[in-house]
């Protein structure tokens, strides 16, 4: 795609690009400074019709290729992944506003799960399982579940689309993907990827566009095995009401956190201060796993404080494509607009802001970017309540509170809990039994110690508690959401032999 107008970009179905029946058309824009990057048809619901209908007839043959088939066209993918690493990178940036090491990272992400999705065709599936009857072979076998509606967010445009596709299309299934609308000009390269490597027709489909019009009926349709969604709660709560009601079909949704980090009187304050700064700016604040909270012993606040206010002043906000760059722009007006609420929030609860950086200098803005959707961090300190909505609700920025407490791991686990969220959090602390505590009581899907709480690697499952999901969309642990378990049981013998020592013998009246 050239970075010029030229066309208006399609969708994705039954291996054609179509403008779909729509009449309106979205654009994609640089948050760096709010130039247009592409123009796109916007979905409605007939164009979903036809591409769950293509990705449902395609199902039949898809399932039955072999694994290791299947994975050929993934492994085509991967080789593209990597080879296009830096001109995807920047791509990414371009279009979500990440610095350029993250904007190749979620390329480098996505080309990681390609390859664990593909490398597992050859792995052993299910389990052999042993019976009470010699004579019987017992197996847990998996079947393909059909046709997966998956819908990503903008934080992640490219690796969120592999967590969700790579292993259900390995696994047998077709997809129809609904691509963020802030983020559509990844999803055309996706798109590209897949054709170029010839995946069959319907296999794989894009439909662009907005949850109103495409999310909507994609998760209504009785002919949708299984919604994969990460993204808001309030969406992601939404989709999992709808499709709980509908008997045998799956909804896996991954939603956001107010995730903490606990820093007790025997951290090490330097691996304390870079995990906090890592956990709150990295992706401006946008990770679902970003930390908005950081719970500090009394004995290391004030040092602590001093170290992590200096940075969080200081760090370089800017222009993503530059290679100095920490911290690029909020990714969408919307964004920048619920970050500034949030901010005079914790102001109205009682905060004491330490750092307010929500409206940047002139001077630090780079030229020509002056329409960017710029942010830079908001840091204050809060005593805890658990009334306090600033401690609880995700503003999904660089909005941070440092919380003091006094006493033990216990009062500090306590703290880090009292949130509806459950996503991911870390401890920093020198004592091992401060760690294990931490690692068994903390109300999370991701935990880490003496590290920031985001950077998680695809071979682990990714997932949160409480509000912050249901089921696992993403990496590894998507074989769940997208396969259907077979217990299957052979009689290797001709005499029937039953378990639990329930009689086979059939008695007649005149016995
Ligand atoms: C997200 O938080 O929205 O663990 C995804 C991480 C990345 C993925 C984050 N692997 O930080």
């Amino acid at each position: 795609m050239s970075e010029q107008i030229q066309e208006t970009y399609k969708h994705y179905i039954d291996g054609e690009w179509v403008e779909g029946d729509g009449s309106e058309t979205f654009e994609s824009v640089n948050p760096a400074n709010d130039e247009t990057l592409g123009e796109f048809h916007a979905g409605v619901e007939s164009d979903v019709d036809r591409a769950i209908e293509a990705a449902d007839e395609a199902f039949d043959e898809w399932r039955e290729l072999s694994h290791i088939d299947r994975a050929e066209y993934l492994w085509d993918i991967y080789h593209e992944l990597r080879e296009r690493t830096d001109e995807l990178g920047e791509i990414v940036t371009k279009e979500c506003g990440k610095e350029i090491s993250e904007g190749k990272a979620d390329v480098v992400e996505a080309a990681h799960m390609v390859e664990w999705a593909a490398g597992d065709a050859r792995h052993p599936k299910g389990d052999v399982v042993p019976s009470e009857i010699g004579s019987k072979d017992s197996y847990m076998r998996r079947k393909p579940r059909g046709v997966i509606a998956c819908i990503t967010p903008w934080n992640f445009p490219v690796a969120i689309p592999f967590w969700h596709m790579a292993v259900a299309l390995v696994e047998g299934n077709t997809v129809v993907w609904k691509p963020s609308s802030v983020t559509p000009w990844c999803g055309q390269i996706i798109a590209e990827m897949f054709e170029d490597v010839g995946i069959p027709d319907g296999v794989f489909n894009l439909v662009q566009g907005f949850g109103s019009e495409v999310g909507n009926p994609l998760v209504d349709d009785e002919r949708i095995a299984t919604v994969l969604f990460t993204g808001s709660s309030e969406v992601g709560h939404a989709i999992a009401d709808t499709v709980g009601g509908e008997p045998g079909k799956l909804a896996a949704c991954e939603m956001g956190g107010k995730n903490g980090i606990i820093v007790t009187e025997d951290a090490d304050l330097d691996v304390a201060v870079h995990s906090a700064i890592m956990s709150s700016f990295k992706t401006t604040g946008q990770r679902c796993v970003s930390s908005e909270r950081l719970i500090v012993h009394t004995d290391v606040y004030d040092e602590f404080k001093e170290r992590y206010v200096e940075l969080a002043e200081n760090v370089a906000v800017g222009d993503p494509l530059d290679e100095d760059t920490f911290m690029g722009p909020l990714t969408t007006t919307d964004q920048v607009e619920k970050f500034g609420q949030f901010n005079q929030l914790a102001r109205d609860e009682g905060a004491t802001v330490l750092v307010d950086r929500e409206d940047l200098d002139d001077a630090e803005i780079p030229d020509g970017h002056e329409d960017g959707h710029w942010a830079g961090p908001f840091v204050y300190e809060i005593g805890y309540d658990p009334e306090l909505r600033c401690l609880k609700e995700e503003v999904f920025g660089p909005h941070v509170a440092l919380v003091e407490y006094d006493g033990d791991i216990e009062r500090a686990v306590e703290i880090h809990n009292d949130t509806p969220y459950g996503l991911s959090g870390a401890i920093i602390s020198e004592d091992y039994r401060q760690i294990n505590y931490y690692r068994d009581h903390a109300e999370v899907g991701l935990a880490y110690a003496n590290l920031p709480c985001i950077g998680a690697e695809v071979q682990l499952p990714f997932g949160g508690v409480k509000k912050s999901g249901n089921g696992y969309p993403s990496a590894r642990e998507v074989i769940e959401a997208v396969t259907e378990r077979t217990a299957w049981t052979l009689n290797n013998s001709k005499d029937i032999q039953m378990a639990q020592g329930l009689s086979a013998e059939i008695t007649t009246q005149d016995d």
